[in-house]
């Protein structure tokens, strides 16, 4: 006997995605998007098939998620942001109140939002995962979120 496995396909031809992006440290979102755009595009999701939000920062990131995931508009809605200690007391409270916001969201909504929003000690290793040495986060995030959709979609439904 084996067992039923369930799995999101990266075949993401027709799915609409949602972009909510934090405009603080935008010289690292900015390349986050264009990841993101990227693995979007290399999956076979038409550019007209996906929508970007601007958020001053990652704080607000929570609620224009909500507002997209809410609109039934979207597979799947993709959160970036660059949160960097070096230049934040209150990082934690940023970092944590976005991650926690984010999770709960998809909770509540149903609908898959991921997590692309770096939290870093400096801006130089957050360069590194936005298209340097590390890859690109952005990248990354868009490609859960294509095989978030597609496991959603596989998974038997329930009241949510
Ligand atoms: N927002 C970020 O996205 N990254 C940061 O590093 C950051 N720092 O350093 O403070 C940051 N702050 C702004 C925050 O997200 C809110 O936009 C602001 O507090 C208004 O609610």
């Amino acid at each position: 006997m084996s067992p039923i496995i369930h799995e999101g396909s990266l075949a993401a031809r027709g799915r609409r995605f949602a972009v909510a992006v934090s405009r603080f440290n935008e010289v690292v979102t900015g390349k986050l998007l264009v990841g993101a755009l990227e693995a979007f595009r290399h999956h076979g999701v038409a550019d007209d098939d996906v929508e970007v939000a601007w958020t001053p920062g990652a704080f607000e990131l929570p609620l224009a998620a909500k507002r997209l995931a809410e609109s039934e508009g979207f597979d799947a809605v993709v959160c970036l942001g660059a949160v960097i200690r070096g230049e934040t007391a209150h990082f934690d409270y940023v970092a944590g109140e976005c991650a926690r916001g984010i999770q709960r969201v998809a909770l509540d909504t149903g609908v898959p939002c991921v997590f692309g929003v770096l939290t870093t000690e400096t801006l130089a290793q957050a360069l590194d995962r936005a298209g340097g040495e590390h890859g690109n986060k952005g990248w990354e995030a868009a490609t859960a979120a294509i095989e978030m959709a597609g496991l959603i979609d596989e998974l038997p439904k329930g009241a949510s």
